[in-house]
C-alpha cells in the first residue's frame, strides 16, 4: 500500500464543489473499524475548539490512524490544506428501533463565507444497511444558505440520498450540506463518527492540479440536481463558479458568462 498522501484531482474537487460531498467507500481497514466501534461505544473525550489536528489525537487512537491513511490524508489536505484545526468531533448514534428520524438540517447558522469552507468527516465503522438509519443528505444543497434546522420541515427532496455503505466508509462533506440521521429500524445501534475541520491556509490549489483544464471540470461544476427549481438552479451554478474562482485563483473562470455579466461595473472614464 502506498504511504504517500493521495491528493484529489481537479475533477474530484470540482465534483465536491458541485455536490458538496466526496464518498470513499470501504477505505478503512477492518482492524481500525473494530477499534473504532469499541471506542465510540465507550465515548470519546472532547477536543478543545481550535486544537491543531496534529496535536488533537494520540498516535494509538483510531482517529489518528484513520487520518493517517493516505487516501484520507490526501483528500483532507486537498480540501482544507495541511494542518487544519479541529472545530469539534462527536459520536452520532441512531438507536435501535428509535422510532424517529432526525430533521433535515445544516450544522451551523447561515455561513456567508464565499471563499472558504470547513469539511466534516463522517466515518461509518460498520456496514450501514437501508434499515439502519444511514445519513440522509441532499446533493448540491451546500451552497443554498440555510439556518440550522429551519429546513427541517422539508421531508423529502428528489435526488436525496440515504447512505448505505460497507464498513470503513468515509464521507467528506462541505459544512453547508443539508443532512439528517434517518430512523433505525433494526435491533443494532448505528454509529457514525464526525469530525469538523477548519482550514488554516487559503484554500487555493491544494490538490493535484495537473488536470485543471480538463473539460470534465466544467462538466462537473455544471451539474444540475433533480430538486432544483428551474431558475434558482442557475444561482447554484453561479455560487459554484464563485467558489471555483476562489479555489483556483482564476478570476476569469465562468460558465455561460453568468458571473462575468453580474460583476461587470464599468466606471466613468474606463474608455478614456
Ligand atoms: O447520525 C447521522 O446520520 C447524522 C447526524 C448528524 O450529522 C448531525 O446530527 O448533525
Amino acid at each position: 500500500m502506498s504511504t504517500s498522501k493521495q491528493l484529489l484531482t481537479s475533477v474530484q474537487v470540482a465534483r465536491f464543489v458541485a455536490q458538496g460531498f466526496l464518498r470513499l467507500d470501504g477505505v478503512v481497514p477492518q482492524e481500525i473499524n473494530e477499534r473504532a466501534v469499541a471506542t465510540l461505544t465507550e465515548g470519546i473525550p472532547d477536543v478543545p475548539y481550535g486544537t491543531p489536528l496534529g496535536k488533537a489525537f494520540a498516535q494509538n487512537t483510531f482517529v489518528h490512524e484513520l487520518l493517517a491513511l493516505p487516501v484520507i490524508a490526501g483528500a483532507v489536505e486537498s480540501l482544507v490544506g495541511p494542518e487544519p484545526t479541529v472545530d469539534h468531533h462527536a459520536v452520532h448514534v441512531r438507536e435501535p428501533h428509535e422510532g424517529q428520524a432526525q430533521p433535515l438540517h445544516g450544522d451551523a447558522i447561515i455561513d456567508v463565507r464565499p471563499d472558504a469552507f470547513d469539511i466534516q468527516l463522517m466515518y461509518y465503522p460498520h456496514e450501514v444497511t437501508t434499515e439502519m438509519g444511514g445519513t440522509l443528505s441532499v446533493p448540491g444543497s451546500h451552497l443554498r444558505r440555510i439556518n440550522e434546522t429551519d429546513v427541517g420541515r422539508v421531508q423529502n427532496l428528489r435526488g436525496q440520498t440515504r447512505l448505505t455503505c460497507p464498513a470503513g466508509t468515509v464521507v467528506l462533506v462541505h459544512h453547508g450540506i443539508w443532512h439528517g440521521g434517518r430512523r433505525n429500524d433494526t435491533a443494532r445501534r448505528r454509529h457514525m463518527y464526525k469530525l469538523r475541520l477548519n482550514p488554516t491556509v487559503p484554500q487555493v490549489r491544494l490538490w493535484d492540479t495537473s488536470d485543471l483544464h480538463d473539460p470534465a471540470v466544467t462538466a462537473e461544476l455544471n451539474t444540475y440536481f433533480p430538486w432544483y427549481e428551474q431558475a434558482t438552479a442557475r444561482l447554484e451554478i453561479y455560487n459554484r463558479v464563485l467558489l471555483w474562482r476562489a479555489l483556483t485563483g482564476d478570476h476569469s473562470f465562468d460558465i455561460d458568462y453568468w458571473v462575468t455579466r453580474v460583476s461587470n461595473r464599468p466606471t466613468l472614464g474606463s474608455h478614456s
